[in-house]
């Protein structure tokens, strides 16, 4: 029967770190996977979460099953650190899931459920998942035109004209913040005017936000997602706490249904039952450490302190990269880098460049030219726009 199985395309992000590891240059730099990494170059564990461990083992009496929501605390926690109590909670449905990817599978599958010729538009450029999973489930997606190559920054007008072929029965696919892979972010107006959109033609919003608190802040980059929240009466939102809690591996994430509260029970039982068809319960580990950090107030102040070096520190990185290219240019065009927010933003350079990044430099990105800033430090800021002049972007 295997005989049958075709070779399946490969994660080129993942690849890239494959590829990476195998390099023996000891100066190789590493901007490819999304993934937080401090001036040495390691993922710490966030302090927070270190305490929450060790707190959790001493107190933990059982591990026997959870509900197939997971934990009600959880998703209440998780519900107030997105929408931050703007919505009523009689709207709210909400179930724990494997990641933000277990999130964004699952909204799809909702969505497949409820219309069946229902299409999925999606920013062109998205990270590269939302397609691939889209495909997986046999779900047409629709590109909308988001990212303008020579400014670098939101074609706002071409992504509210696509968009504008939205109809009910469909779904808009939006990232709540830091967009992966531009870095390029809607201001709080454009918002407005996407949820304008929205109403008009019927289409049912989907938020991604798996970056909250790498931008502007855990309430500034959650700004878009409440409201469209409080605009439409039906959202779904993906929610990952990967990187904002640096728990990638627990695999801890929520998707949040909004709707009207006479069909909450119905939303809510479907998410449910999503989750029983494909692993019942939920992981708990990571989601028992979040809510253990978000509802108590020391735990909380924590990691929000320490949320916001990560954050500050990206930006000086940022900051300092622009300033470099500027210095090194003689020119203003790589000033998009310090307006970008996030871990990520996408460069511009050719797939030749890139790959000259890699074996002339040893410096990795994704094949799109995207960069982790977080890969970066004080030293190899200057290598790095050294490279990108002398490669000639
Ligand atoms: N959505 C986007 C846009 C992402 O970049 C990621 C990756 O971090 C995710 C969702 C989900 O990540 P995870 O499944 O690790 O929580
Ligand atoms: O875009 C990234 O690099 C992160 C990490 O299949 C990631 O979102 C990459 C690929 C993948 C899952 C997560």
């Amino acid at each position: 029967m295997f005989s049958a199985l075709k070779p399946q395309p490969a994660d080129k992000i993942l690849a890239l770190m494959g590829q990476f590891k195998a390099d023996p240059r000891a100066d190789k730099i590493d901007l490819g996977v999304g993934v937080y990494k401090d001036a040495t170059g390691h993922t710490p564990i966030m302090r927070a979460v270190k305490t929450a461990e060790k707190l959790l083992w001493e107190a933990e009496t059982t591990k026997t099953y959870t509900g197939l929501a997971g934990d009600p605390a959880f998703n209440a926690a998780m519900a107030d650190l997105v929408l931050g109590g703007t919505v009523d909670a009689g709207r709210i449905s909400s179930v724990a899931t494997p990641g933000g990817t277990g999130a964004v599978r699952q909204a799809f599958e909702l969505a497949r459920m409820a219309a069946p010729q229902g299409r999925v538009f999606v920013s062109d450029p998205t990270w590269p998942n939302h397609l691939s999973i889209l495909k997986h489930l046999g779900m047409e997606a629709v590109p909308y035109r988001y990212f303008d190559a020579d400014t670098r920054a939101v074609d706002f007008a071409g992504m509210i004209a696509d968009l504008a072929a939205a109809r009910a029965g469909d779904i808009v696919l939006l990232h709540g913040c830091c967009h992966n892979p531009t870095g390029a972010n809607l201001t709080l107006p454009e918002w407005e005017e996407v949820a304008a959109l929205l109403e008009k033609t019927g289409a049912v919003p989907m938020i991604d936000i798996a970056y909250q608190g790498f931008g502007d802040g855990l309430d500034a980059d959650a700004a878009g997602v409440r409201l469209i929240a409080n605009r439409l009466p039906e959202v779904l939102i993906a929610a990952s706490c990967s990187k904002n809690f640096g728990i990638y591996r627990e695999r801890t994430g929520a998707l949040i249904a909004l709707s009207d509260p006479a069909r909450q029970e119905v939303t809510q039982g479907t998410l449910a039952y999503l989750n029983r068809q494909n692993y019942s319960f939920p992981p708990d580990h990571g989601a028992r450490l979040v809510t253990m950090i978000l509802t108590d107030p020391a735990l909380r102040a924590e990691w929000e302190a320490e949320l916001e070096e990560v954050r500050l520190g990206m930006l000086t990185l940022r900051e300092g990269l622009a300033t470099e290219l500027k210095r090194l240019s003689g020119s203003d065009r790589f000033g998009f880098l310090a307006q970008h927010r996030g871990m990520f933003s996408r460069l511009g350079a050719t797939p030749e460049q890139v790959e000259r990044l890699k074996t002339e430099h040893g410096i990795y990105m994704v094949g799109d030219s995207r960069l982790n800033i977080a890969g970066l430090n004080a030293t190899t800021v200057p290598i790095l726009a050294k490279a990108v002049i002398d490669v000639g972007v």
